[in-house]
């Protein structure tokens, strides 16, 4: 009770600050923007099936002896030593988790070691890092022997750098990956989605000068009202290497931008400037411009849009308008294939079903998505929610663990802070409401503001359930975020579809959005509106949804649970379920359920809310 919270008070005050600012390792920037050497294609691979003695000894540290040497046994002659050979090992395409690529490891949770050659002419003056897109859960990374960095957190790409490890000629580089759930990890060891592990994204190595742009932040000028003639923009350029005083070229030809700026003695070019005219970006007209930087030998072109997002007591503006978002939730999951999704292919795919859907808006739950996601929703006028893996229980009573939620809060918001798209960070779904855990998120949310004060910032939350026909919303959590998700499944989880009619909600006077509202449907299962399971029953749930909805005035959005069926180790009903959540508005190969119809027409006439 009291004590524990108090306890939890003190330990946060003192040890908030020292583990909060723990560096981010390198993280590049734009790398999909650059020229780089990619490593995609075939790895050999060895399961070291738990405890992974091939990892880590009896008292859990890192082995940097054993299959990261990568040498070959001696099969013909003695001594015999070495009990692995990856030269002769079978392979597995990165990227693409393992579960779906080899049915022996469908369920595998555990470490598989990760092993190719590649062909490298180191060059005087550069710099050579390994960019890694994303590695569930825990990375430990070799080249030609020498361990080059670990990386925790299945989501966010990281960097390492590879340049004194590197020789002329044929080197090789070794990963092992840990998808081990952990208690202490983000997210815990409960959760509702496929644990799927390996190197899950696109690997590459990135060859800079010695001096080279890692880091830039390029966005229309945040002041305290918006105002349509404000065509200043604002942010820095960071340069590795730099001394202070470092030039610093920021073009941006169609908006008459080119000056040069001057690096402080971090590295850090901070400018605020004016664009002779800019043409915002909106999902109408989702308009990007050439970002031209340079400094030095480096140089970098990025597509950026520039936009004002903010809220304005329960509204959501951009571009100073009003807007109402028809959304729907997704999780990483590849259509057709099943799997992660991680290719061109894969979020064209998406992209298609919410464009066909009239949504303007998606939720990326419940951790950041490939890359691609926000670069194609940048292009196309797609609003974006990004959220870290902060699901429901985690351990936020421990110092690491806060550690660790506002490292992946970092890396989120760096790499994706120049997408126009993104217009909400989430720090957590659907967390348990008592004191330790509001510290925890109070904390990140404004750690989060802190580092992009441009955006509005938000969470899932959950409950309270009904009493008789009244649901107040009282989790303080509301009071540290900008915008509040609402989930809620009356009519599947609690009450019958119909139940939603009568409801009175009471909520914050914030923006809220219905983050997470839905039933499950077998698509192809036909039945009447209250048959579980057809696809006539989870319709039926939504029109009574509406209702409540609607009755909801501060509601500025609507994100349904979920865009696609994925897959799910708890979904354990036989022929209905068979390891997937069928809350989707579509199955997992691509067949629209009469609740896709149903959304579709909602969206296209606005039916359903107001701006
Ligand atoms: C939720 C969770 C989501 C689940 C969903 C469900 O509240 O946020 O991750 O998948 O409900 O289907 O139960």
């Amino acid at each position: 009770g009291c004590r524990k919270t108090f306890i939890s008070l003190v330990w946060y005050a003192a040890a908030l600050p020292a583990l909060a600012q723990q560096p981010l390792k390198t993280l590049l920037v734009g790398v999909d923007h650059r020229s780089v050497m990619s490593l995609n294609g075939d790895w050999h691979y060895l399961v070291d099936q738990p405890p992974a003695r091939a990892l880590y000894t009896p008292a859990g540290k890192v082995r940097d002896n054993s299959y990261a040497l990568n040498t070959h046994p001696n099969i013909n002659s003695g001594p015999h030593n070495d009990e692995y050979d990856f030269a002769t090992a079978p392979t597995l395409k990165v990227p693409g988790d393992w579960n779906t690529q080899d049915p022996t490891l469908f369920r595998y949770e555990g470490v598989i070691w990760y092993q190719r050659d590649f062909d490298f002419q180191p060059r005087p003056n550069t710099r050579t890092f390994l960019h890694i897109g994303a590695a569930n859960y825990k990375s430990f990374v070799w080249v030609n022997q020498k361990r080059i960095c670990d990386h925790e957190g299945g989501f966010t790409p990281f960097d390492c750098e590879v340049t004194a490890a590197l020789k002329p000629g044929t080197n090789f580089v070794v990963i092992a990956v840990d998808s081990t759930r952990e208690v202490d990890g983000i997210p815990s060891v409960g959760i509702d989605w496929f644990n799927y592990g390996g190197l899950t994204r696109d690997i590459s190595l990135v060859t800079l000068p010695t001096q080279f742009i890692d880091d830039y932040d390029v966005h229309l000028k945040h002041e305290g009202t918006f105002s349509p003639s404000n065509t200043n923009l604002t942010g820095y350029v960071h340069v590795v290497g730099a001394t202070a005083g470092t030039p610093v070229t920021l073009r941006i030809p169609e908006a008459g931008v080119n000056t040069t700026l001057k690096t402080d003695a971090e590295g850090r070019a901070p400018f605020d400037i004016k664009a002779s005219k800019l043409d915002l970006w909106s999902p109408e007209t989702p308009k990007l411009y050439k970002v031209e930087l340079a400094s030095g030998e480096d140089k970098l072109t990025d597509d950026i849009g520039f936009r004002d997002i903010r809220v304005d007591g329960t509204r959501i503006l951009l571009n100073g308008k009003a807007i109402f978002l028809q959304g729907a939730n997704m999780h990483a999951e590849a259509p057709y294939r099943t799997g992660r999704a991680y290719s061109d292919e894969d979020v064209k795919n998406i992209f298609g079903f919410l464009k066909d859907l009239n949504a303007n808006f998606v939720r990326l739950a419940h951790y950041p998505h490939d890359e691609r996601m926000e670069r194609t929703a940048d292009r196309e006028g797609i609003m974006i929610w990004s959220e870290i893996p902060l699901w429901q229980h985690i351990s936020f009573e421990k110092p690491e663990v806060y550690a660790k939620a506002t490292y992946m809060l970092n890396e989120m918001i760096r790499r994706d802070r120049n997408k126009a798209s993104v217009i909400l960070w989430s720090v957590s779904n659907e967390t348990p409401n008592n004191p330790t855990r509001t510290e925890f998120l109070t904390n990140l949310a404004n750690e989060a503001r802190k580092l992009d004060p441009t955006r509005p910032i938000t969470s899932a939350l959950i409950g309270p359930h009904a009493k008789g026909n009244e649901m107040v919303q009282d989790d303080p959590l509301a009071n540290a975020l900008d915008v509040v998700g609402q989930n809620e499944y009356v009519g599947w989880y609690e009450g019958r579809p119909e139940d939603a009619d009568n409801i009175k909600w009471t909520l914050p006077q914030k923006p809220i959005l219905i983050s997470e509202f839905g039933a499950e449907a077998k698509q192809g299962v036909h039945g009447g509106k209250d048959e579980r399971w057809a696809e006539e029953q989870q319709v039926n749930v939504y029109e009574h949804q509406f209702v409540m909805i609607s009755k909801i005035p501060q509601v500025r959005g609507l994100v349904p649970w979920v865009l696609m069926d994925f897959r799910s180790p708890t979904r354990n009903i036989p022929k209905l379920q068979d390891g997937f959540n069928r809350k989707g508005l579509i199955s997992e190969d691509g067949k629209k359920k009469l609740a896709f119809t149903q959304f579709q027409k909602v969206y296209k006439d606005h039916s359903v809310g107001k701006a």
